[in-house]
């Protein structure tokens, strides 16, 4: 698996399938979650509404992930997934480790090789950006899939940079 770093927004990437950073609601909301639904149409919100109505009543829960199609994005499939907010009393690492491990199980089911991420829970949910480009470098790395381009798709020059690093130093 090739692991790149891209500098830009998530929704222009021509992959088969990018991943979103969502809330449980699947309902849309801000950051990711906000321009993948503005970008990708209504499309993706219809099919959002029918996977709360069919399987998740209760919301999608933290750690998990669930693909829909990606609608007007170049992508063939968003796969949702709801970051854990991050907590100064609680740590939660393994519910961010079980997002990209969600995420890639459900890229294999699709048949999906090229796979873009975010950097899961370092926005809105306040997760540190150097402790989350780790933890997404070292979980991907550590586990086996059939997608071979892999990409973080980094909004700001601080993200890029926590990134890069984190692909230096870690797991080697
Ligand atoms: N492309 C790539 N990265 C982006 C983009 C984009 N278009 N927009 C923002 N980022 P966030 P979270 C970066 O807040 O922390 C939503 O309301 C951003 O700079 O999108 O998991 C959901 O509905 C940050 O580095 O996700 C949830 O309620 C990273 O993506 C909540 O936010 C993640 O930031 C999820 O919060």
């Amino acid at each position: 698996m090739r692991i790149t770093l891209v500098r830009g927004d998530i929704t222009t990437q021509d992959v088969d399938a990018v991943v979103n950073a969502a809330n449980s609601s699947l309902m849309g909301g801000g950051g990711v979650d906000g321009a993948i639904h503005r970008r990708g149409g209504p499309a993706i919100l219809a099919e959002c509404r029918e996977l709360r109505a069919s399987h998740y009543g209760k919301g999608l829960p933290t750690g998990q992930a669930v693909a829909t199609t990606a609608g007007d994005l170049p992508a063939r499939w968003v796969i949702h997934t709801v970051g854990p907010v991050h907590s100064l009393t609680e740590d939660r690492t393994h519910l961010l480790v079980s997002c990209y491990r969600e995420s890639l199980r459900v890229a294999d089911e699709l048949g999906a090789i090229s796979v873009a991420f975010p950097a899961v829970s370092a926005g809105i949910y306040g997760w540190p950006m150097d402790d989350a480009a780790r933890t997404a470098i070292d979980t991907v790395r550590a586990t086996r899939t059939q997608v071979t381009d892999l990409r973080f798709v980094l909004f700001t020059p601080e993200a890029h940079a926590a990134f890069e690093e984190a692909l230096d130093t870690t797991g080697s």
